[in-house]
């Protein structure tokens, strides 16, 4: 039931199966599906996507969804492939309406150099792996974007987890996303980021605590989402933006994009669970957490629909 040529949601997967996974379904939708290279990482790793639309020609608004920014929040892959995966495949008349309704462009590892180093050599690796010092490697790449750059909530010390880099924009992995969303431009509508852990469904903004101008939409919104989702397994999340429910953290990719190109439809999702396991979630959670968030993201679209 689970299975999608070759690929499953049962285990956490490495790059190449996950490449290869997007390549194929490339190949087996060839009018819905087209592969997509959003530039290329430090250790020159191309960041790979897809672009989906159900009705090509059309004149539906974007939705850029992607995951593992860091790279040990294995869930987030997980369940960004799973919803891609559903949005292909699945016969649900309201998960067909969402997937019809937009554009998407998923991205399920844009940090690529990290995740590779995860699988590698250390599963909790957070941050890039651009050698900025002699003995510490990394910047945390949810720091780095040109947005109210190093605004709190960073460190300066290329040895701390949430080193924002030398310079904005200073990880090639970050800048070449940013002019790939640029490209995009004016039709994206959405922007969904997987993260984990701490089940908390976060709006901008993270460089300050002030209410962005569609935030009582955005909260509204998500108090439904966080409803829909702990519908299936009693699953509990918390809404509210990132500086006031979380901690004040600048550069970060949300920030950039709701900032620079006003995405009306902008929400973090801190994924399962709220700590017993961390960033270390069990394979066998991964359908649930992937089929509880599918209900929330559906909901998210849903009402935004009706707005
Ligand atoms: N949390 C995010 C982090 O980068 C976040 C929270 C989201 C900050 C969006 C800024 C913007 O710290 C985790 N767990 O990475
Ligand atoms: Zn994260």
């Amino acid at each position: 039931k689970t299975k999608s040529v070759g690929f499953d949601w049962n285990d956490y997967h490495t790059l190449q199966e996950i490449n290869i996974w997007l390549s194929n379904i490339a190949e087996q939708y060839p009018d819905k599906v087209t592969l997509q290279k959003a530039g290329t990482s430090y250790e020159d790793r191309p960041i790979v996507g897809v672009h989906v639309s159900f009705a090509p020609g059309n004149e539906n608004k974007s939705v850029f969804v992607d995951s593992n920014i860091h790279a040990c929040e294995w869930i987030g892959s997980a369940v960004s492939t799973y919803i891609l995966n559903q949005f292909l495949t699945s016969t649900d008349p309201n998960i067909r309406e969402v997937a019809d309704s937009h554009d998407w462009y998923f991205f399920p590892v844009i940090n690529p150099d990290g995740f590779t180093y995860t699988h590698t050599t250390n599963r909790t690796w957070r941050k890039t792996r651009v050698p900025h010092d002699d003995n510490c490697i990394g910047a945390d790449p949810n720091r780095n974007w040109d947005y109210h750059y190093n605004e709190g909530g960073t460190s300066d010390d290329p040895c701390s987890e949430m080193y924002s880099g030398p310079e904005a924009f200073s990880e090639p992995s970050m800048k070449s996303l940013s002019e790939y969303l640029l490209t995009i431009g004016d039709s994206l509508e959405g922007y969904i980021s997987f993260h984990s852990y701490s089940q908390i469904l976060l709006l901008p903004y993270g460089y300050t605590a002030d209410h962005l101008d569609n935030y009582d939409e955005l909260y509204d919104v998500g108090l439904k989402a966080i409803d829909a989702l702990a519908q299936r397994y009693g699953t509990e999340y918390q809404v509210g933006d990132v500086a006031e429910i979380l901690y004040v953290a600048s550069g970060g990719s949300p920030d950039w994009v709701k900032g620079k190109l006003g995405t009306r439809i902008t929400y973090t999702y801190e994924l399962r669970d709220t700590g017993k396991y961390g960033f270390l979630l069990p394979a066998d959670q991964i359908i649930p957490t992937a089929e509880e968030t599918l209900d929330s993201f559906i909901t998210i679209f849903q009402e935004f629909a009706k707005r």
